[in-house]
C-alpha cells in the first residue's frame, strides 16, 4: 500500500512541471469564483457536481470532499463523518432544519432524511465556528434547499445503474413577482449490490450464520423510497416574505447487513415555515423567523434474516424488532444588523426534541417491550452573537460567542429500572433520570490576504455540546439464558458530563491563473469527549440478571489533522485534481488510538472540459488503518485503491452522465464501516464492486 500511495504522490509531483497555458481554464475559473466565497475552513458543493456522480444520497456524495466521510451499514443511508467526530459531535441540518434519526443503530442518520432534488448546494462548517445552531461541537453540515427561478421551470432527471438502480426525481415551479410555488416528488430503488468478490451484499454470512438473509431475500429490494415535498413563498410587502416548505418521505424495505436488522419503513415529515424582514430599520439588515417540525417513525425486525425463523421461543414473524419514534420542534430568530463595513449577527436558537425506542426479544424477555429509548425529552436554548468586522484592506476578523441551556429527562425509566439495571455498571456515580447543563461557546477568526491570490485562514475555538439521549439513557438489558449464556447488553450512562472541543485551525488558498490549492490543518483538544466502553459483567458471567455491556464514559482525548486539495490546469484543456485528507486520534486516557478514525486518504484525478462535454478519470485511495482501538476490539483495515471514470455532455436543456464506478471491480472495505452498535453483527460489508451508471437530466 505504501509502495502505491508513493507512486499516487509521485505522480503528482512529475505532472507539476507540465502545467501550461490553455485558452481559457473554464474549470479553475468556476472554482476560484466559488473558492473566493468562502474560507479555507468551509467547503461547498454544489448539486451539479453531484449528478456527475452516482452517489445514492448526501453521505455518499460527500466523501469527495477531504475530511468527509461516510459510514453506512448497507447500501444507502450514509452517515457522515467529518474530521473523525460522528453522529451528535456534528451537526448535519437543511436549511437550519433538525431532522434527528430515529433508530437507535442509526439507520437513519440526519442526511438519509433529505433527497438530492430538494437541494441546490451543501454547506460544510469545518471545526467549531458555526455559532448559530447548538452542538456544532465539530463542524457543521447545512444543505441548502432550491430556490424557485422566475417563471414556470421544470427540472428532472433519470438515473439507471447496475443491479437495478432506479433513481428519478421530478420538480415543477413558477416563480411570480408576489406568489412563488414549487411541487418536487423522488424515487430511489436498488438491488443489493455486488462487492468486487462476485456476491451480493447482503450474502456475506456463512451458511450457519442465523444472520444470514433468508433466500428469498438475498436478492430482494435493498431499499425503495419515495420522497415529496412542496414550497410556497408570498411577499406580502418590499422586504417581507414568508415560505413555508412541506416534505414527506416514505423509506422501505431497506436493508443493513450490517446490522441484526432491516428497516420494515422509515416515515419521515417536515415543516418549515420562515418568515423574513429585509431593511426593518436603518441599522438592520434582515431579521428572520424560522419555526419548524419534523418527525420520524421508524421500525426495524429481523423477519428478512434466518433469526426469525419460529421455534419454541419465537413465536411470532421476528425474534427482534425495535419501535422507535422522534420529533423535533424548533424555533429560530436571527438578525443581522450593519455598522459600516462590520456586521453583527445575533439571535435565538430554541428546539425541543423527543426520541422513544421500544424493543422487543423472544430471546432475553420472551417480547416483553423493554425501553430502549426511555421516551426522552430534551430541551435546549441558545443565544449568540457574532461579529464580523475588516480591520483593513487585507484583514478580516470575526468572532462570537453562544450560551447554551440544555435539559433531558428519560420519562420513561422507572427508579426501579436505573437502580436495578443501570447503577450496577456505573458503581460509585449518583445516577439520575434528568440533567441539565450550562455551556459557553465563543471563536476567533482572522481572515488574511497578504498579497493578491493568497489567503490565509487563522482560528481558535472553544465549543461544547450535550451528551445525546442514546449517550445518557438506551437501555438493552440481555439476560443470560440457555440459548445465550455471555449476552452483550446496552446500558446509557446517566451521569455523562457534556463534550467540550478546544481547536486551533490555520488555512491557506492559493489561486493562480494555472494552479489553485487550498490546505488546511487543526488541533482538536477534547476533554470529557464521550466514547464506547466495554463493561465487566458486574454480578458474575453468566449468573444473575446482568451481563457484560457497552456503555458511554468521558475520556479526554485529542484528534488532529489537515487536509489539502489541488487543481491545475495543464495543456489542451486537460485538468489534474488531487486531494488528500489525513486525521488522527488519541485517547488520552487508555493511550490507546481513537476507535473509528478514517485512514490517511485521498484521490487523484484527470479531466477533460471544454464546458459542453468533459470526461474525467479519478483514483480514490485509502492507507490501511493499522490505528484502532484494542479496548473495543477494533479490526485494522487494508489499504485499497480503486479507479472511477466518468464523462458528461451539456446541451441546451438536456445534460447526460455516464460512467463507472470501481472499475476493476475491486473487493475492497472502508474502514468505517463496520464498527457499528447497537446490533452491529460484526461481519464487515464490503463495498460496492463494478458499478455502470447513466443518468439524464433535463432543465428549463
Ligand atoms: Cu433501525
Amino acid at each position: 500500500m505504501n509502495a502505491y500511495k508513493n507512486l499516487m504522490l509521485t505522480s503528482l509531483l512529475l505532472l507539476l512541471p507540465t502545467l501550461g497555458y490553455s485558452a481559457e481554464p473554464l474549470l479553475l475559473d468556476e472554482i476560484i469564483v466559488r473558492g473566493s466565497h468562502v474560507p479555507s475552513n468551509e467547503e461547498n458543493l454544489t448539486i451539479r457536481e453531484v449528478r456527475e456522480s452516482p452517489a445514492r444520497d448526501i453521505g455518499e456524495a460527500l466523501q469527495n470532499i477531504p475530511g468527509v466521510t461516510a459510514l453506512r451499514k448497507g447500501p444507502i443511508a450514509n452517515d457522515i463523518v467529518l474530521r473523525g467526530l460522528q453522529r451528535d459531535n456534528i451537526n448535519v441540518l437543511m436549511d437550519g432544519v433538525r431532522v434527528h434519526g430515529g433508530c437507535p443503530s442509526r439507520m437513519d442518520p440526519p442526511a438519509f432524511h433529505f433527497d438530492f432534488a430538494e437541494i441546490e448546494a451543501i454547506e460544510i462548517v469545518k471545526g467549531p465556528y458555526d455559532l448559530r445552531y447548538a452542538g456544532s461541537l465539530g463542524g457543521l453540515v447545512n444543505a441548502t434547499s432550491k430556490a424557485i427561478q422566475p417563471g414556470p421551470g421544470l427540472a428532472a432527471t433519470l438515473t439507471y445503474g447496475s443491479y437495478d438502480l432506479v433513481h428519478t426525481s421530478v420538480t415543477a415551479s413558477h416563480g411570480g413577482e408576489k406568489s412563488e410555488g414549487l411541487i418536487g416528488y423522488a424515487y430511489k430503488y436498488s438491488l443489493p449490490p455486488k462487492s468486487g468478490d462476485g456476491k451480493r451484499i447482503t450474502d456475506i454470512y456463512p451458511l450457519n450464520s442465523k444472520n444470514r438473509y433468508r433466500g428469498e431475500n438475498l436478492d430482494s429490494r435493498a431499499y425503495d423510497i419515495n420522497t415529496f415535498w412542496v414550497k410556497g413563498k408570498r411577499t406580502f410587502s418590499p422586504g417581507v416574505s414568508s415560505e413555508l416548505n412541506l416534505a414527506y418521505q416514505d423509506a422501505d424495505h431497506v436493508l443493513y447487513p450490517a446490522l441484526l436488522m432491516d428497516a420494515e419503513y422509515d416515515r419521515t415529515a417536515r415543516i418549515n415555515w420562515t418568515t423574513i424582514f429585509e431593511k426593518p430599520s436603518e441599522r438592520v439588515k434582515e431579521v428572520k423567523l424560522q419555526i419548524y417540525r419534523t418527525d420520524v417513525d421508524h421500525l426495524m425486525h429481523d423477519e428478512f434474516r434466518e433469526s426469525s425463523r419460529p421455534n419454541m421461543m419465537i413465536t411470532r414473524d421476528y425474534m427482534m424488532q425495535t419501535d422507535a419514534q422522534t420529533t423535533v420542534t424548533g424555533v429560530n430568530l436571527t438578525s443581522v444588523s450593519e455598522a459600516g463595513s462590520a456586521e453583527l449577527l445575533s439571535g435565538i436558537d430554541y428546539f425541543y426534541r423527543n426520541w422513544d425506542a421500544v424493543n422487543k426479544s423472544a430471546m432475553y424477555l420472551a417480547y416483553q417491550d423493554q425501553p430502549m429509548i426511555p421516551d426522552v425529552d430534551n430541551d435546549q436554548f441558545g443565544l449568540f452573537a457574532e461579529y464580523s468586522r475588516p480591520l483593513s484592506e487585507t484583514v478580516t476578523i470575526k468572532g462570537g460567542a453562544r450560551l447554551d441551556y440544555a435539559k433531558s429527562e428519560a420519562t420513561d425509566l422507572s427508579d426501579a429500572r436505573l437502580a436495578g439495571f443501570y447503577q450496577p455498571y456505573y458503581s460509585g456515580q449518583s445516577l439520575h433520570d434528568d440533567n441539565d447543563f450550562f455551556a459557553l461557546s465563543a471563536n476567533l477568526q482572522m481572515f488574511l490576504k497578504p498579497i493578491d491570490g493568497v489567503e490565509l485562514f487563522a482560528g481558535l475555538a472553544s465549543a461544547s455540546r450535550m451528551p445525546d439521549p442514546e449517550e445518557l439513557y438506551i437501555g438493552l438489558q440481555r439476560i443470560p439464558n440457555m440459548n445465550v449464556p455471555d449476552p452483550v447488553s446496552w446500558i446509557g450512562n446517566p451521569s455523562l458530563d457534556p463534550v467540550r472541543n478546544n481547536q486551533a485551525d490555520l488555512g491557506l488558498k492559493y489561486s493562480g491563473d494555472q494552479f489553485v490549492v487550498n490546505g488546511s490543518i487543526f488541533y482538536s483538544d477534547l476533554s470529557d469527549y464521550i466514547t464506547l466502553v466495554q463493561i465487566p459483567d458486574p454480578d458474575g458471567p453468566g449468573t444473575g440478571t446482568l451481563s457484560k455491556a457497552r456503555g458511554y464514559d468521558n475520556v479526554d482525548a485529542r484528534i488532529w489533522g489537515g487536509e489539502v486539495t489541488a487543481q491545475a490546469s495543464l495543456h489542451f484543456d486537460l485538468y489534474l485534481l488531487g486531494s488528500l485528507a489525513y486525521t488522527e486520534g488519541k485517547n488520552r486516557d487508555s493511550g490507546e488510538p481513537l476507535a473509528e478514525i478514517p485512514p490517511l486518504s485521498g484521490s487523484l484525478g484527470l479531466r477533460y472540459d471544454i464546458d459542453s462535454f468533459f470526461v474525467e478519470i479519478t483514483e480514490r485511495f485509502a492507507d490501511q488503518q493499522d490505528r484502532v482501538d484494542p479496548l473495543l476490539d477494533e479490526e485494522e483495515t487494508s489499504g485499497w485503491g480503486v479507479t472511477d471514470i466518468k464523462s458528461g455532455l451539456h446541451l441546451d436543456k438536456w445534460s447526460i452522465y455516464a460512467g463507472v464506478n470501481n472499475l476493476f471491480d475491486k473487493y475492497y472495505f472502508s474502514h468505517l464501516s463496520y464498527q457499528r452498535d447497537p446490533f452491529q453483527s460484526g461481519v464487515k460489508v464490503p463495498e460496492v464492486g463494478a458499478f455502470a451508471y447513466f443518468t439524464a437530466a433535463y432543465r428549463f
